[in-house]
């Protein structure tokens, strides 16, 4: 039966489909995109060592708990969370909101990352990158000033179409499910985007002028890692880079079959994603040294950092490079593509997944209402002159309050109130798994992980409050950016009222019987 007609729970035909997906999920724009321009925010060499501590305190062990979690329970977020403790019902509901979130603006810097292939040839930016990108293409220099400073809602045809076409894209993924849809997807794009992305990174330490760039990066600056704000963006980006604390993990791991090498499975998806992320941050900080270089000025003073980091740089080196640089801005904007398209994938499959579980609607019913509505209001809020303060503010809120809030509930949940889980869930994974989980995870859950979020939110929050949000006006702060993390409050207090369906889509356990029984 077609999984996209039926209300049967696909598996993945195998472990290996799960890990493609996996990876496909959690190596994204933010590897590419994201990580470069907040290392480069954060003094490059500042930043790497602060990553690396919050990727094994907190990204590894939440990985974990995710894939548990989601392969204990195999149900969607909600529900799986709703089987520890039935008011854990809205922690689900937390992370389906900020999927829903995070699906509004990723796929409008997907659509200039499609829109960069086609200006590659021929280099449309010409003489100034910088000026292209945030005036020519994005228009943001039309928006008026006052208090509601960056609102526009007039559609840019050239911002509208690319947008649609990516949307069009994720949804032809959704709708033909899991198998047939993400799986094989992921199959294709991911291989691909490994040997374009090598050959680029390669490319680019080969310039001359790419190791001041890649000492920049990876000399650590201990002075700069003295200022919280370092370690406040690492651990606001880690979450984020491996998909987990929203959802997803807990998502793709209920499509797992019983019998499966959790850890194992983790720790090459963990692995991948930070070698991409190293991998990028070399890339960008190599091309950057390449242009301190010709430009004659310190790696720090090449680009304004901020989000056009990736638009910028690029286009910029790919100008110093002469004409033989058109195939270089069309591999690396076509790996962000190839890259983010996997990705937004695995953000939508979150609140799908959970409207399916709760409800017992079809898949497509729900592809094409929840998938459909989100593409609607992302095509209509991002393809104004509003998109790029848009993208910012609300990627700044949802990843360090949505996406560590999200995190943190469910690691209070299942380490300190419901203490118990934790030696069931041990027991669990290394009833199945190669490398045993032990006390020095359920330490880091207990203690390390939990702390230092607990701090990175009380800290992240109270800089809001007081300072706002760079250069923005009050009311957009507000509007989107606090407004977006209310939405998520109400999303999680109000869903769980969604009436639930169970009959209708037969018994979870027993279509789970079925697709093992199948698959293994
Ligand atoms: N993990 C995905 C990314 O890095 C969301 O872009």
């Amino acid at each position: 039966m077609s999984a996209a007609g039926s209300n049967v729970r696909e598996n993945w035909s195998a472990r290996s489909g799960f890990i493609f997906a996996a990876v496909g999920s959690a190596v994204g724009l933010g590897n590419i995109w994201r990580f470069p321009y907040v290392a480069y925010e954060n003094g490059g060499g500042a930043f790497l060592l602060p990553y690396l501590i919050a990727l094994v305190t907190a990204g590894l062990p939440l990985l974990f708990l995710d894939y548990i979690v989601g392969h204990k329970y195999r149900r969607s977020a909600p529900l799986s969370y709703q089987q520890i403790t039935a008011k854990a019902e809205s922690i689900g509901w937390w992370q389906v909101m900020v999927c829903l979130f995070i699906g509004l603006y990723y796929a409008s810097v997907l659509a200039w990352a499609a829109s960069y292939v086609y200006f590659s040839f021929g280099q449309k930016w010409q003489a100034d990158p910088e000026n292209f990108f945030t005036n020519q293409y994005l228009q943001s220099n039309t928006l008026q000033s006052g208090s509601s400073a960056g609102l526009s809602l007039d559609i840019i045809p050239h911002l509208f179409f690319p947008i649609v076409a990516m949307w069009l894209i994720v949804l032809t993924i959704l709708l033909l499910g899991i198998k047939r849809g993400i799986e094989w997807s992921n199959k294709i794009f991911i291989p691909l985007l490994m040997v374009l992305f090598l050959i680029l990174v390669v490319t680019a330490v080969r310039l001359p002028g790419a190791m001041t760039g890649l000492d920049a990066f990876f000399t650590p600056n201990w002075q700069a890692m003295s200022s919280y704000k370092v370690w406040l963006a690492a651990y606001g980006h880690i979450f984020f880079s491996l998909s987990v604390g929203f959802g997803i993990m807990v998502t793709y791991a209920s499509y797992l079959g019983k019998k499966v090498n959790l850890t194992a499975s983790g720790l090459v998806v963990g692995l991948a994603n930070s070698s991409f992320e190293l991998l990028a941050g070399i890339g960008v900080f190599a091309a950057l040294g390449f242009m301190a270089q010709v430009q004659g000025v310190p790696v720090s003073d090449v680009v304004k950092g901020g989000i056009g980091l990736a638009f910028i740089v690029f286009p910029k080196l790919i100008s110093s490079l002469g004409s033989g640089g058109d195939w270089f801005g069309c591999l690396f904007f076509s790996c962000l593509v190839f890259a983010g398209i996997t990705s937004l994938v695995s953000v939508m499959e979150v609140p799908i997944s959970a409207i399916v579980d709760k409800t017992g609607c079809q898949r497509k019913t729900a592809v094409l209402g929840v998938g459909g509505g989100t593409a609607l209001v992302s095509t209509l809020l991002f393809s104004t002159a509003s998109a790029m303060m848009l993208v910012d503010i609300i990627d700044h809120f949802i990843n360090n309050i949505g996406v560590v809030l999200g995190a943190l509930l469910s690691i209070v949940l299942v380490a300190w109130l419901m203490r118990s889980k934790l030696s069931e869930y041990t027991r669990h994974v290394n009833a199945i798994s190669s490398i045993k989980l032990g006390k020095v995870w359920q330490i880091l859950l207990m203690v390390v992980t939990p702390l230092s979020l607990i701090v990175a939110l009380v800290l992240t929050m109270s800089e809001l409050f007081s300072a706002g949000y760079g250069d923005y006006s009050r009311a957009m702060v507000m509007t989107f950016g606090w407004g977006s993390v209310l939405c998520c409050l109400l999303g999680a207090i109000l869903l769980p009222y969604l009436p639930h369906q169970k009959n209708k889509r037969g018994d979870a356990k027993s279509t789970t019987s079925i697709r093992e029984s199948h698959h293994e």
